[in-house]
């Protein structure tokens, strides 16, 4: 049966304008990151993660090689930030996401500096038969504590919970049906060797 490993994770950006007298040009202070579900860390499994950003930013690709990774930018504009994430088993395809860094509330909402524009999806890293140096890392979990991150009181987790046990359930659900579908195809290959057996005695 074929060995399946998730790890789910949150992919966001959080944006804090600056007030009426910042300078133009940097009128928000901005986070983009992935981070564990509940802020653990995932520099574990994680080697790296490169964030491309708008080309109007210095050195536009920030690859970030130690948790937490994330980038910390001021700037006025939102645009996509595509990222590419690496495993440390080479053998795991890189995987890209696209977010769209946001900066604004909602319907034109009245901007404040008390709390930040939040954008955050959840999301699944989906590790089918991974080697078994890196099976034995990913089931090890964090192997250290990060420190108290300083966005946590706004990360949103819990709403995330359910997303997750969702996930659960359909990866379990899948993982079976492959479960069944590799013992039919055993029990046909079974049948076709006995007949090949059957057939090879007629011939003899
Ligand atoms: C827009 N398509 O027009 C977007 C581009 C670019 C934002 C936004 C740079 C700040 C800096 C910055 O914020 N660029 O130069 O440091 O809305």
């Amino acid at each position: 049966m074929a060995v399946v490993i998730e790890k789910p994770f949150v992919c966001g950006s959080a944006a804090f304008w600056l007030g009426k007298n910042a300078e133009e040009e940097h009128s928000h202070r901005w986070y983009v990151y992935i981070r564990g579900l509940q802020h653990e860390d995932l520099s574990y499994f994680i080697k790296s993660v490169s964030f491309a950003l708008h080309q109007s930013f210095k050195d536009p690709v920030r690859v970030i090689t130690k948790a937490p990774f994330e980038v910390c930018e001021t700037g006025w504009g939102e645009f996509a930030i595509k990222i590419t994430i690496t495993f440390h088993d080479p053998r795991e395809p890189q995987i890209v996401l696209t977010h769209y860094l946001k900066l604004f509330p909602e319907n034109r909402g009245a901007q404040t500096t008390k709390k930040p524009v939040l954008l955050e999806t959840y999301d699944e890293f989906v590790f089918v038969n991974p080697s078994e140096a890196f099976q034995q890392k990913l089931l090890q979990g964090p192997s250290k504590k990060l420190t108290a991150h300083p966005l946590a009181q706004y990360f949103r987790s819990e709403a995330f919970q359910e997303q997750q046990e969702k996930a659960l359930k359909d990866l379990g659900a899948a993982a079976l049906k492959v479960q069944a579908r590799t013992e039919e195809l055993q029990a046909k290959l079974f049948e076709l060797e006995k007949d090949s057996t059957a057939l090879k005695k007629q011939k003899t």
